[in-house]
């Protein structure tokens, strides 16, 4: 590498996004943050130093167990395959997998060949992998052929027909009419542009706000550092066991420490095909998980299970919990539950991670959403002119950092408004900063709904039911749900000429334009009209407040009903 290379960051010949100004660069290297690392090298050290260490733990199927020594040849191998298929440095690659041991093979050879993984979830439909293939005219688009009873291979046929760009699709499994990923793999090859540490890695999905996902592009530096700091906050080291429960391409599991800390610190990643506690205690009783993170409505599920359960679940020391806020009284339950530390997480594929520390008074774990990982990264607290508030006020949290992307990738007019002059992000939460430096989060200015960690953007769901042609008007808002925090209510004004229009028949609408099934709406209601703000924009506000309300009363109604019947059932338990 030159030093100019080092200097100029982002390089001017990638307009694709915009990277991190020089000067903040070069302070982010001379800190010790930016180490000049990146993914393809990390692996190739670690197998060095210890290839007979099991990297990977599979237990679909017959069971794989792959060393670090393995791993790092098996990427070798699919890397010089890509390479003679024509995919090369900067070419994009949709990656859509189940939690298998694939995910790593493949994301590890595109790392190394300079080729950026596009993290879809498996959750995502036609809508969504066709508008990731198309928009960053992929190369390829990797699958597994079925995975919870869905036929990926069908969906790939349809992608393909649609996106004549897209070259390849790769399929773990039964190729079907496409190409096997095992006959990918081929001797390995010299790599003779391999990228450079502030080189983009790959493109991680925005849980959004606006009508498309947006793409953000992270480089080996800045998420290497993020892995780092991850790890020493939730003391990951090569004794570790991670059970990745998540789905692994979300950047939760990924990075906070996630898979990719725990083969950075040498440790072990157990992959667990479903989160559910009938599948996750007995591989952490097997494989002596140390450590996992779940979102909020999971980690209500396993605290009640863990109450049962015959697995020995003693080897459990960290459980993180993030992606939505987690209630007070839930975080509370934690360790009696479960014998282990909570760790409360809030962070964003957009770069920002806070984390209570393991050490934090039991108050801070269950009261706050953390702090930040590095002493560089800026918070900011303002309202809603941008203006600092006081300390210990509510307001819009800005962030700018060592591992915060300056823009989205390929958007520079949402860019303009979702970062400041300054290249803050606007995060769109709402918190309050406590005296000893935790963030609260207290709410969101975003148009989305959080449903239990799972992000929906208002606008993306409007304009789907807006196609339906008896629809005038849409507006997706939260509604409360005491199992996932939030859910999705769509209030529609019908046409004045439409005909009977049920909720179900919106439902149907959506799901069939090929979306992930947790953005259907969880409810419909129909109104002649919106309640309007001051301005004339529709009121969400009080849309949110009125569904709140009909829920809150059918909440109370159930618990009288329950009441009687318990007292009709049981009169001589009632006092
Ligand atoms: P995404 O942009 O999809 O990566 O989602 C990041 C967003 O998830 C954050 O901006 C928050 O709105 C939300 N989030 C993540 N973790 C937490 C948490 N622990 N508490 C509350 N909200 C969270
Ligand atoms: O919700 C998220 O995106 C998230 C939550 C916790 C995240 O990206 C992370 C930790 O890194």
């Amino acid at each position: 590498m030159t030093g100019t290379a080092a200097a100029t960051v982002p390089p001017d010949e990638t307009p694709d996004a915009p990277g991190y100004p020089a000067e903040f660069a070069e302070r982010y290297r001379a800190a010790g943050h930016w180490r000049g690392e990146t993914f393809g090298r990390m692996l190739r050290e670690r197998a060095r130093a210890h290839p007979d260490r099991v990297a990977i733990v599979d237990p679909a199927g017959e069971g794989r167990r792959w060393t670090y020594g393995e791993l790092d040849v098996r990427a070798d191998r699919m890397a010089a395959g890509f390479l003679a298929r024509g995919i090369g440095k900067g070419d994009r690659v949709v990656v859509q997998l189940p939690n298998t041991a694939e995910f790593f093979e493949v994301v590890f050879a595109l790392f190394r060949i300079g080729a950026l993984p596009v993290f879809a979830l498996p959750a995502h439909r036609e809508t969504e992998i066709r508008h990731f293939c198309a928009f960053t005219e992929a190369a390829a688009y990797v699958i597994a052929d079925t995975a919870e009873g869905y036929d990926y291979r069908e969906l790939a046929t349809r992608v393909r027909a649609e996106v004549p760009g897209l070259k390849h699709v790769f399929v773990a499994g039964e190729p079907g009419e496409h190409t096997a990923l095992s006959a990918v793999p081929t001797a390995p090859v010299p790599v003779d542009d391999v990228p450079a540490p502030h080189d983009l890695a790959f493109l991680q999905l925005s849980g959004g706000s606006t009508g498309v996902p947006k793409l953000i592009p992270r480089t080996h530096d800045d998420y290497i550092y993020s892995l780092r700091g991850s790890n020493e906050i939730c003391a990951v080291d090569e004794n570790s066991v991670y059970l990745c429960a998540l789905p692994a391409a979300h950047n939760f599991p990924l990075s906070s420490p996630g898979t990719l800390g725990a083969l950075y610190a040498g440790a072990r990643v157990v992959l667990a095909p479903r989160p559910s506690p009938d599948v996750a205690f007995p591989l952490i009783e097997r494989e002596g998980v140390t450590l996992t993170g779940l979102v909020p409505p999971l980690a209500l599920l396993w605290t009640e299970a863990a109450a049962t359960t015959p697995y020995d679940l003693s080897s459990l020391r960290v459980l993180l919990v993030g992606g939505a806020k987690f209630s007070e009284e839930a975080a509370r339950r934690v360790r009696p539950a479960l014998g282990c530390t909570l760790q409360q997480v809030f962070g964003m594929a957009e770069g920002l991670v806070n984390y209570t520390r393991l050490d934090d008074p039991e108050e801070t774990i269950v009261t706050t959403q953390g702090r930040p990982v590095s002493p560089d990264d800026e918070i900011r607290v303002v309202d809603d002119q941008d203006n600092d508030l006081p300390a210990g006020e509510t307001g819009h949290l800005l962030t700018r950092g060592p591992y915060t992307i300056r823009g989205y990738w390929r958007a520079p007019a949402h860019n303009a408004t979702a970062f400041t002059a300054d290249g803050f992000y606007r995060t769109g939460d709402v918190v309050r900063l406590t005296e000893t430096g935790h963030l609260v989060v207290e709410g969101r200015a975003k148009d989305q709904i959080n449903r239990g960690g799972e992000k929906v953007a208002a606008e993306e769901i409007e304009n789907h039911i807006l196609a339906h042609p008896a629809v005038h008007d849409a507006a997706v808002v939260s509604m409360p749900d005491a199992y996932l925090g939030e859910r999705t209510c769509a209030y529609v004004v019908l046409r004045e000429d439409a005909g009977p229009v049920r909720s179900v028949h919106v439902k149907k609408f959506v799901r069939e334009r090929g979306l992930a099934a947790f953005k259907v709406p969880d409810r419909v209601e129909f109104v002649t009209e919106f309640p309007q703000t001051g301005i004339g924009k529709v009121s969400k506000k009080e849309l949110r407040a009125a569904i709140a309300a009909r829920v809150a009363a059918a909440a109370a109604q159930e618990t009288a009903a329950q009441g009687t019947a318990v007292q009709e059932t049981a009169p001589h338990t009632a006092q």
